[in-house]
């Protein structure tokens, strides 16, 4: 059963460009609400942990540099079909083949450094929120 709920970052890039307003502005705009947020910055340890998943990848040890180069914002979001329509809202990984519109044609310079961060299951989702975010933390 879906759970209502998906896991989002702000990457390091849009943060130094100032799009945090931008960007939480086009999520709050197509309905989501914000159940949980904080500004922070991980550790290269931090991120490798995050995205393991991807850790046979090519691309694993930049995205682990990128992730952990600067501060990001991470969020729990809500709103009925989240998972999937947030993944419709951030549009394609490369900023190049994302729809118009959407927030990565918006916001993001590159595959790499594409803006934000979208679950992509569930099951993702509540990991993912997990790893961020206590009981206390989520409203
Ligand atoms: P995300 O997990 O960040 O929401 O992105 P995604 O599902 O659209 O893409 P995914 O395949 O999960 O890749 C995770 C992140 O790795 C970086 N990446 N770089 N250089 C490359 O070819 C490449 N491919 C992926 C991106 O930052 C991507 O968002
Ligand atoms: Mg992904």
């Amino acid at each position: 059963m879906a759970t209502n709920r998906t896991f989002t970052m702000i990457k390091p890039d849009a943060v130094e460009k100032n799009y945090i307003g931008g960007i939480l502005d086009k999520i709050n705009a197509a309905g989501f609400r914000i159940v949980a947020m904080k500004y922070t910055k991980l550790s290269k340890e931090e991120a490798g942990e995050f995205y393991a998943v991807h850790s046979e990848r090519p691309f694993y040890g930049e995205l682990v540099d990128y992730m952990s180069n600067g501060p990001i914002v991470a969020a729990i979001l809500e709103k009925e079909n989240a998972v999937a329509d947030f993944r419709t809202l951030i549009g394609a990984t490369n900023p190049a083949e994302a729809a118009e519109g959407t927030i990565r044609k918006l916001y993001a310079e590159s595959i790499s450094a594409n803006a934000v961060h979208g679950s992509d299951s569930d099951e993702n989702a509540a990991i993912e929120g997990n790893f961020f975010f206590s009981s206390l933390e989520r409203f």
